[in-house]
């Protein structure tokens, strides 16, 4: 008897440490430990021996039905850790499952890539509220209230004199009155207008930057953003200024790139021109270094703004802008 509770204490422990679900493992706690069980059973059988056997069986039987015992409590602890996820060490027999991996919005790439650009050319990042001043907004960048060019700003205003800004040079109008010459600076954020078509949305992200020192040209303006175009696009495109109004800067141009589709043969994504605008920019007007008390005979800026849906638009050839806003991942997953 004493050989057969051995064994039966053995296939036990296989069983125990073998089991793989909660179900199996109360069927083998019943099997063995059960009130009908075979150490219960065995235990019964005891009465049949005689008194010179009896003590011995007993005490094999009570040592296997703690062995036993303590099989069942391994096994349990093993299966609450797996299936509680609690587990600290990692278990490489559970199914590989199909995690899908997250990536950053295409407009968030374009962002940060544009502003790692100008960081490196000594650009420093400022960033500023959303919410603005009348006064930050228009009127210190010489936009007074009945300036016709208030008109291209369809403006969200919150009262008279507080509104969504409608671009983030406001941001470097606040740096310029804190701080004395020379100022290098990019203001990367959302802005806001009451527009809302293929092209345009009613908040955007940009990148506006801005050099003010002794000295400064269109010249540099333009070695700093083509130097930029390069960095951007590649440099195989050509680029071109085209005079422009902007109430802020004089001289203002608009910056434009090759097509890239064409080659600036022209065709559907340049609209038959060979060139895509990417951005705005101009000297500093000298009415806005004014209102910020720097000494206009000694120093001059210049400065530039540019959309980020717009740029990514050109860079990936999307033709409708809300498409960047709908988080329909079978169009971000293209990125
Ligand atoms: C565009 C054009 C531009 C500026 C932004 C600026 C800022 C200060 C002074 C003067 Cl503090 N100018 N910013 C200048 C020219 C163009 O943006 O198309 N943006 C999307």
């Amino acid at each position: 008897m004493i050989d057969n509770i051995g064994k039966i204490s053995e296939e036990a422990r296989e069983s125990f440490a073998s089991v793989g679900s909660s179900d199996k493992l109360e069927e083998l706690r019943i099997k063995y430990l059960g009130k009908r069980g075979i150490m219960a059973t065995l235990l019964k059988e005891i009465g049949a021996l005689d008194n010179e056997h009896r003590p011995a069986a007993g005490k094999a039987i009570n040592d296997a039905r703690r062995a036993i015992s303590s099989y069942f409590d391994e096994a349990k602890a093993r299966l609450d850790t797996v299936i509680s996820g609690k587990s600290r060490v990692f278990d490489y027999t559970l199914p590989a499952y199909p995690f899908p991996k997250g990536f950053l919005h295409p407009c968030t790439q374009v962002m940060d890539e544009i502003v790692d650009i100008f960081v490196e050319m000594g650009f420093r990042v400022e960033l500023g509220p959303e919410v603005e001043l009348d006064y930050y907004n228009f009127e210190a960048l010489n936009t007074p209230r009945d300036h016709p060019a208030r008109d291209l700003h369809d403006t969200f205003y919150i009262s008279e004199d507080v509104l969504l800004r409608t671009h983030t040079s406001p941001v470097q109008v606040r740096v310029m009155e804190k701080v004395d010459p020379p100022v290098q600076m990019i203001s990367p954020g959302v802005a806001y207008r009451r527009d809302a078509d293929v092209t345009h949305l009613p908040m955007f992200s940009q990148v506006e930057g801005l050099l003010v020192d002794r000295g400064v040209t269109f010249g540099h303006l333009k070695g700093v953003l083509m130097e930029f175009a390069r960095q951007m696009f590649g440099e195989n495109r050509k680029t071109r200024f085209r005079p422009h109004y902007f109430p802020f800067t004089e001289p203002s141009a608009e910056m434009d790139i090759s097509c890239g589709v064409c080659s600036g043969k022209g065709c559907r994504a340049c609209k038959g021109t060979g060139w895509l605008e990417i951005l705005g920019c101009g000297m500093v007007h000298p009415h806005v270094l004014e209102m910020v008390h720097y000494d206009t005979e000694a120093f001059t800026g210049f400065a530039f703004g540019m959309g980020i849906e717009r740029i990514t638009m050109l860079k990936y050839d999307i033709a409708d802008i809300r498409l960047l806003l709908e988080n329909d991942l079978r169009f971000l997953k293209q990125f």
